[in-house]
């Protein structure tokens, strides 16, 4: 049987052998849920940056940037890292340079892996069916905040373990922990998550729609993926 492991935060990374693996990168608010959108609305391409100068440098070469810091958008830049600013028609076959505080960094940290895709609760079931029929074992990668473990990353994990549990079995407790914690938010996952701190960073700025979008569930059926350091649908 494939397996599947969780690695909670990007600082754990070092724990985990991910060259024969297929990694998924979430960061459901909000980077992930953002590009997911994106190609959704026909994005061409998202190049991801760790680092905010070498994103912005892509301005020269033609590309739109996009993304944040501590949630806030990043001054000069195109866009910042709202769903919504994703949505429209002007997305269409864009090249997007995204920076993000967390997002980004998770991405860039999984880039030995044999193959890096990217998931949200948008695109849950496309990544899921993807990884069925898929050789590779699993590293679910969550984005977390400043390398703290955050909720709503585990959450997703915890709904990926659960949708392929009769296929995948879990390679230590971190899936089983995040599949637990799911089962319990499952019904209610805005309720359960109403507490956690980027929940409230995003109140702080008064960003709540962006919260609630990005946890519909099967919105899209993308599955962006990494090649080249670039990520294409
Ligand atoms: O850290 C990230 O990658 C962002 O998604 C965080 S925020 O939601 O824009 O604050």
């Amino acid at each position: 049987m494939k397996t599947i492991d969780v690695c909670l935060s990007p600082e754990l990374m070092h724990l985990y052998p991910v060259h024969d693996k297929t990694v998924v990168v979430v960061d459901v608010l909000r980077a992930t849920s953002c590009m997911v959108t994106a190609f959704a609305h026909g994005a061409e391409s998202i190049t991801p940056f760790a680092n905010l100068d070498a994103c912005r440098e892509m301005k020269l070469k033609g590309y739109i940037t996009s993304g944040e810091r501590d949630g806030k958008k990043v001054e000069g830049f195109d866009k910042g890292n709202s769903p919504f600013e994703y949505m429209s028609d002007d997305i269409q076959g864009l090249k997007i340079a995204f920076t993000t505080t967390n997002g980004t960094m998770a991405i860039e940290k999984s880039k030995g892996a044999k193959e890096v895709i990217i998931g949200s609760f948008l695109n849950l079931n496309a990544v899921a069916k993807y990884l069925l029929f898929n050789e590779n074992n699993v590293l679910v990668v969550c984005a977390g905040w400043k390398g703290r473990v955050n909720l709503e990353d585990t959450l997703f994990a915890g709904a990926l373990v659960e949708k392929l549990k009769d296929y995948l079995g879990p390679d230590c407790d971190a899936p089983l922990a995040a599949r637990h914690l799911y089962n319990i938010a499952k019904s209610d996952m805005s309720k359960f998550l109403s507490e956690s701190s980027h929940v409230k960073r995003l109140n702080k700025l008064n960003i709540h729609e962006d919260f609630e979008f990005c946890l519909s569930i099967d919105k899209y059926n993308k599955l962006p993926r990494l090649k080249n350091g670039v990520l294409v649908s």
